[in-house]
C-alpha cells in the first residue's frame, strides 16, 4: 500500500520528513525551509494553559436516561420521563498540575455536560457535597494557599493551615477530605455532587430548590493512605488509566442521579441557610428522589481535542433550571466562561466537544478562530425587522428569587442552626466508625505536623477542638509526642485544594 504524501498544514506535499534544507550537508539551515519552520512553530504551540485548578483529569462520553418522573419539579427536557441525552464527563483532582499523581489526597472534580435538545446543561460538581469557603471572593486566596510558595515553588503546610484555620467555614469540607472519602480507589467508585443548591422551575412556573447526588453503582470504595502514596509513585495516571481501561473492556461505569427537593418557601425559614455550600441538607428533611442513570460508555478519540479543550460551566443552564443565591455559585457563573475564553479561546463553544447539538441563534460574530457564522443575509443586530432571532422569556424558563435590595458586603444573616463546626462534628462523631476515626486522627496529625509556625499549629488544635473536643485533645497529645507518623511509619503526604 502506498502511503499518502506528508503535507504542510495547507495541504501541499513536503519533500522530506527527516532532513531539513541545508546549504550542503554540513552547512547552515535555510530559513525558507517552510515545512521545518511550520513544524517547529506548530510544536511550540501545542499546549494551551492548563486549568488554574482541576488541571489533571480524564473523561469519557456517556448517556443519561431518565428513569423516574420529576416533571412536577422541573420542565427541563433533559429530566422529562423517557428522555435519553448524550453526555461528556470529566473527572479531575484540584491542586496538582497536569502531570501530578492521581492518588494524592484531594477533592475530585465531577463535571457532566448534557447535550440536551434545549442547549448544553452542565453540572460542574465535586465528589464532596460541601466546599471550603462560602463566598467566591475568597477563592483565589484559598487556591493560592493550597498551591505553591512563590519563592521555593513548594507546597506549604503553614499556609494551608493558616488559611483553613482563619476560615473556619472550611471545617466541614476538611473533615470530609481528611476522612476515608478523601482517597477514592478510582473515579468509578466515588460519588458525585452538584454541591450547590440549584433552582428547578416546573411547567406551571413553580420554583423548587434542589441538590444533585450521583451515587456510584460501583459502590464507594476507598484506598488507604500508604497504598495511595505507593501508587502515586508507581503510576501517576492510575485513575485515568482505570477509567479508560474499564470503558475499553466494555465495563461501563454508571451513577444513579438523585435530587433533594426543597419547596421554594422552605428556603426562607429553614433552620440553616440552605444556600450555604458548606452545609449538607439532612436526608431526613429532604430525602433523595431518583431521576435517572448516567452511564459512561465511550472513550475520547483524542484526549486534547475532547477532554483538554472541554469547557464545563455552571453558567450553562437550560429552561427549567437556574442558579440560586449562593455567593459561590454566582461567582462561578462569571469565572468559568472567563477562564475558557482565556484558556481555549473566544470561540471555545464552537469546538465540537463544546458545541451544543441544538441550534445556536444569536448576533455574536467574529473573534479569534471563528469558523461558524450566520448566513450573509441574516441581520447582525437586534431588534430588527428582518426576521432575526428574538429573545423569549417564556422559552428561557429562567428562575428568580426575592432579594433584600440594598447593596452590602456582609455574610448572610445567621439562622438558628448556622454554625461553622456543627456539621463537621456530626460527620466525625456520627458517620465515621471507630476505625475511621482513628485513621482520621492519624491523617490530621500527619498534616498538622508539617506546620512549623507555632501560632498556626495552636490554631489548628483550636479548629479541631471546635469540631470535637476529644479529637482536639488527641491531636494535641499526638503532636506533643511527635506523632507525625502514620501507622506503618511513613510520613503522610497531604496535598489539598479546592
Ligand atoms: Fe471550580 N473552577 N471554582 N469549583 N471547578 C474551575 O474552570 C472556581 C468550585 C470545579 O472538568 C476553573 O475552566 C471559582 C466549586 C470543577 O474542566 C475555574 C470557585 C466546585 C472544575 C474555577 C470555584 C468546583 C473546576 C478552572 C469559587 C464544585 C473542573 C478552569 C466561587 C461544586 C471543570 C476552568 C472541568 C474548574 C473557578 C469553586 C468544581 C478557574 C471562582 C464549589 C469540577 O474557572
Amino acid at each position: 500500500m502506498t502511503a499518502e504524501p506528508t503535507t504542510t498544514q495547507t495541504g501541499t506535499p513536503v519533500p522530506s520528513d527527516d532532513h531539513s534544507l541545508t546549504s550542503g550537508t554540513e552547512g547552515a539551515t535555510a530559513l525558507h525551509d517552510r515545512y521545518l519552520v511550520e513544524k517547529l512553530a506548530q510544536f511550540n504551540r501545542e499546549r494551551i494553559p492548563e486549568r488554574i485548578v482541576h488541571a489533571k483529569g480524564g473523561g469519557a462520553f456517556g448517556t443519561f436516561e431518565v428513569t423516574d418522573d420529576v416533571s412536577m419539579y422541573t420542565r427541563a427536557a433533559v429530566f422529562q420521563p423517557g428522555a435519553v441525552t448524550e453526555t461528556l464527563q470529566r473527572f479531575s483532582s484540584v491542586a496538582g498540575e497536569q502531570g501530578s499523581p492521581d492518588t494524592w489526597r484531594d477533592v475530585r472534580g465531577f463535571s457532566v455536560k448534557f447535550y440536551t435538545d434545549e442547549g448544553n446543561y452542565d453540572i460542574v460538581g465535586n465528589n464532596t457535597p460541601v466546599f471550603f469557603i462560602r463566598d467566591g471572593i475568597k477563592f483565589p486566596d484559598f487556591i493560592h494557599s493550597q498551591k505553591r510558595l512563590p519563592g521555593s515553588g513548594l507546597r506549604d503546610a503553614n499556609m494551608q493551615w493558616d488559611f483553613w484555620t482563619l476560615s473556619p467555614e472550611s471545617a466541614h469540607q476538611v473533615t470530609y477530605l481528611m476522612g476515608d472519602r478523601g482517597l477514592p480507589r478510582s473515579w468509578r467508585e466515588m460519588p458525585g455532587f452538584g454541591s450547590h443548591t440549584y433552582q428547578w422551575i416546573n411547567a406551571a412556573g413553580e420554583r423548587f430548590w434542589v441538590k444533585y447526588h450521583f451515587t456510584s453503582n460501583q459502590g464507594n470504595v476507598e484506598m488507604g493512605g500508604s497504598e495511595a502514596e505507593l501508587i502515586a509513585g508507581a503510576d501517576a495516571d492510575y485513575y485515568r488509566r482505570d477509567l479508560y481501561e474499564a470503558i475499553e473492556a466494555g465495563n461501563f461505569p454508571s451513577w444513579d442521579v438523585h435530587v433533594q427537593v426543597m419547596p421554594y418557601e422552605d428556603g426562607k425559614t429553614y433552620r440553616f441557610n440552605p444556600f450555604d455550600i458548606t452545609k449538607v441538607w439532612p436526608h431526613a428533611d429532604y430525602p433523595l428522589i431518583k431521576v435517572g442513570t448516567h452511564t459512561l460508555n465511550r472513550n475520547p478519540e483524542n484526549f486534547f481535542a475532547e477532554i483538554e479543550q472541554a469547557a464545563f460551566s455552571p453558567a450553562n443552564t437550560v429552561p427549567g433550571i437556574d442558579i440560586s443565591p449562593d455567593k459561590m455559585l454566582m461567582a462561578r457563573v462569571f469565572s468559568y466562561p472567563d477562564a475558557q475564553r482565556y484558556r481555549v479561546g473566544t470561540n471555545y463553544n464552537q469546538i465540537p466537544v463544546n458545541a451544543p447539538k441544538s441550534p445556536v441563534n444569536n448576533y455574536s460574530q467574529d473573534g479569534s478562530a471563528r469558523h461558524g457564522f450566520n448566513a450573509t443575509t441574516a441581520p447582525v443586530y437586534a431588534p430588527n425587522s428582518l426576521g432575526g432571532p428574538v429573545a423569549d422569556a417564556a422559552a428561557a424558563g429562567a428562575g428568580s428569587w426575592e432579594s433584600d435590595g440594598e447593596l452590602v458586603r456582609a455574610a448572610a444573616k445567621l439562622r438558628s442552626d448556622d454554625s461553622d463546626f456543627g456539621q463537621a462534628g456530626t460527620l466525625y462523631r456520627e458517620v465515621f466508625d471507630d476505625a475511621a476515626k482513628a485513621r482520621f486522627l492519624e491523617t490530621i496529625t500527619g498534616a498538622v505536623s508539617g506546620v512549623t509556625r507555632p501560632e498556626v499549629r495552636e490554631r489548628a488544635i483550636w479548629y479541631w477542638t471546635s469540631v470535637d473536643a476529644e479529637l482536639g485533645a488527641s491531636l494535641r497529645a499526638n503532636l506533643a509526642t511527635g506523632g507525625a507518623e502514620t501507622v506503618d511509619g511513613e510520613a503522610e503526604y497531604v496535598g489539598v485544594a479546592e
